[in-house]
């Protein structure tokens, strides 16, 4: 019998209503699959999100690089939520101090607050950046996570700074729900999501630093909670194709999940 809890069980460890939710969808669509839709047209955004949508538990975005951003994006993009169920995860990697980070949140044409109910931070600043996201997000119901490490090749975020991330979130528990990881982390007995890219079953990298390991290496050897997919998934050019990759990393994240909780 398993010692490990389910996705589902773990909602409880959680005061964050957004972490809740997230783990909660995962338990119910069987889906520890997030999907990172990294492309510049409008039409093309919102047309894999109503694609992978059944599959996934969470869509991360890169706002800002679309061309022809409009507000009412958003409001589709919320209802692809509803209909779907999914949360938004935006990746905004927030680094600056925090009255500024707190502005950059919450204003400017994105107003990312509003509708993403998960966005990320770099540690680097102090704890600060921390203080400013949680002004704005905190009364909303959001969620953050920290970079405690990176996919890519000589990353800086190993170590000691690994390790201060982690007591830095330790310290926000009600607002950091977890982080942007290559691993779980040992050494605290709190529970925190960790959300895992550079996963892909076909490549081994892309030529610009990026390292791809498998969904099980991720799930189950390094005890990950999320799969972050990218081009893995949105990567072929028919709809078709777009749909059976979600399918096929769904599978091989909730399959690796289901072996590691039997362990
Ligand atoms: O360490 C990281 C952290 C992030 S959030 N490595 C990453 O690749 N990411 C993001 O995950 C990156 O910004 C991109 O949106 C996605 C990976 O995309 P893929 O196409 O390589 O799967």
């Amino acid at each position: 019998s398993s010692h490990l809890q389910s996705y589902g069980q773990r909602a409880q460890n959680f005061t964050n209503p957004a972490a809740k939710l997230l783990l909660e969808t995962m338990e119910r669509k069987k889906s520890n699959l997030a999907v990172s839709v990294d492309v510049t047209k409008t039409k093309d955004f919102l047309s894999i999100i109503d694609t992978v949508g059944p599959f996934v538990c969470l869509i991360k975005t890169h706002i800002d690089i679309l061309e022809d951003f409009d507000p009412s994006l958003i409001t589709q993009l919320k209802e692809l939520s509803q209909k779907h169920n999914f949360l938004i995860f935006e990746d905004r990697k927030f680094a600056d101090i925090g009255n500024t980070v707190a502005l950059q949140y919450s204003r400017g044409v994105h107003r990312i607050a509003d509708w993403a109910h998960i966005t990320n931070a770099h540690a680097v600043p102090g704890p600060g950046i921390i203080t400013g996201l949680s002004s704005v997000g905190l009364p909303l119901g959001r969620g953050l996570l920290l970079l405690a490490e990176m996919s890519t090749k000589g990353s800086l975020a190993t170590g000691a700074y690994t390790d201060a991330t982690l007591r830095m979130a330790e310290n926000n528990r009600d607002f950091v729900v977890g982080f942007v990881a290559q691993q779980r982390m040992g050494g605290h007995h709190e529970d925190f999501l960790v959300l895992t890219p550079g996963v892909g079953l076909d490549s081994k990298g892309d030529g610009m630093g990026q390292q791809y390991r498998t969904p099980r290496e991720v799930i189950l050897d390094s005890a990950c909670d999320v799969i972050i997919v990218g081009r893995g998934i949105y990567g072929g050019d028919t709809a078709e194709s777009v749909r059976a990759q979600a399918q096929r990393y769904q599978d091989a994240g909730w399959s690796s999940y289901l072996e590691r909780i039997s362990l």
